[in-house]
């Protein structure tokens, strides 16, 4: 499954170390205005090699449009984008094709396949993120210009450290989406001290869509959560996510969770913005939680080929926290949902209209 949508489908293909990666995406609406400078910005916030804090791999990221947008604006074809590979250096993992990293997609690819591309994790390397944001560079416009939807994520933890303070103002400040610009400095120097550790680290993004209107999502199956949480765990590392008040909900009660309805609109938004898998018209709010990266310096112990021991130790370039660059790549995949949902939601109820009454959406948490 390289496709994901239903009617903004994006299909992405090509390795980290082939020529180049690339996507198609089909169902795009005509009449959206895309020129390849648009693709900069989201591009570089996820790219490697623009802070020390990440891996070292200097990528151009350009995006090249291969079709679907004439004179600017899209046609309703097929939208092909391609960026090229120009800086792997396939030697760093000649020894890792012999092996398995501990904690890592090499196994599970070999025991698949029986034939893996183990040049920079091939396929499971988070290079392909960058097509999801490319896609997502034309959803969010799409969003924001019909709709006024606006997706924007923060990095909400890095191992034991958390905000101390919130302003949306901070995130773009600083190389990690961090939304307390008084912790920068501290933040450095952990990165600094962990890389230097030779040792990884998890973290936590949260995502927030403001704008969203009541009425996205499909129940039962095509739930807008479970879509967003289908969509945040099919990212390279995500192993948990919240929307809402997610795993705290279980300790909490009815009377308190329950988000009451005034004429001033919601009191709470404990739910995140989605009740029976349905948009309320509040904020969207969802979280994911990444493991540590698995590609470390520090030896340890796996199997060979041929299922004799061996001590792994990783060389490259690799993130010490890949929860660092992945504010983009969960805004992506947050965005992709929204379009697709959209665009399902007026096929199906697109005659409907305004129903009334409509609650507003009332105090949010961000
Ligand atoms: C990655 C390992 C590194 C990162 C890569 C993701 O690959 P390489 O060893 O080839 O430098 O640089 O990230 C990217 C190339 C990117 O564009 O995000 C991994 O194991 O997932």
């Amino acid at each position: 499954m390289n496709t994901f949508g239903q009617l903004f489908r994006v299909t992405t293909f090509g390795e980290s170390h082939g020529p180049a990666i690339g996507c198609v995406i089909d169902g795009c609406p005509p009449g959206v205005s895309v020129a390849p400078e648009d693709f900069v910005d989201d591009l570089a916030r996820r790219a490697t090699g623009r802070s020390r804090h990440a891996s070292q791999r200097h990528e151009a990221d350009l995006v090249e449009i291969l079709s679907g947008v004439y004179e600017g604006r899209t046609t309703g074809t097929p939208i092909a984008l391609l960026v090229r590979n120009t800086d792997a250096k396939s030697k760093d993992y000649d020894n890792i094709a012999q092996t398995f990293r501990p904690g890592h997609a090499d196994y599970t690819y070999w025991q698949k396949y029986g034939h893996r591309d183990p040049r920079g994790g091939g396929r499971s390397s988070a290079r392909e993120t960058t097509m999801r944001v490319a896609a997502a560079v034309i959803a969010k416009r799409w969003l924001l210009e019909k709709f006024g939807v606006r997706v924007r994520g923060y990095l909400a933890q890095i191992g034991d450290v958390v905000p101390r303070g919130f302003a949306w103002g901070d995130v773009e400040g600083n190389p990690f989406f961090w939304p307390d610009a008084a912790q920068a400095a501290e933040l450095e120097g952990y990165m600094d001290a962990l890389r230097k550790s030779g040792d990884s680290v998890g973290a936590r993004i949260n995502v927030v869509a403001d704008g969203v209107p009541p009425g996205w999502g499909e129940p039962i199956y095509g739930k807008l959560d479970g879509e967003l949480a289908a969509a945040l765990m099919s990212i390279n590392a995500v192993k948990g996510v919240e929307v809402g008040d997610g795993f705290a909900s279980v300790a909490q009660h009815g009377s308190q969770h329950r988000d009451e309805i005034t004429q001033d609109g919601f009191l709470s938004n404990h739910a995140g913005g989605i009740l029976g898998g349905i948009s309320t018209g509040q904020q969207v709010i969802v979280s994911a939680a990444f493991k540590p990266t698995s590609s470390l310096r520090l030896p340890a112990r796996s199997l060979d080929l041929e299922g004799q021991p061996v001590e792994v130790v990783t060389h490259g370039r690799h993130d010490p926290c890949v929860g660092v660059r992945a504010t983009p790549i969960c805004e992506a995949m947050v965005a992709l949902v929204l379009m697709d949902q959209a665009l399902r939601h007026r096929a199906q109820c697109g005659d409907v209209g305004d129903v009334a009454p409509r609650i507003k959406p009332g105090k949010s948490k961000r």
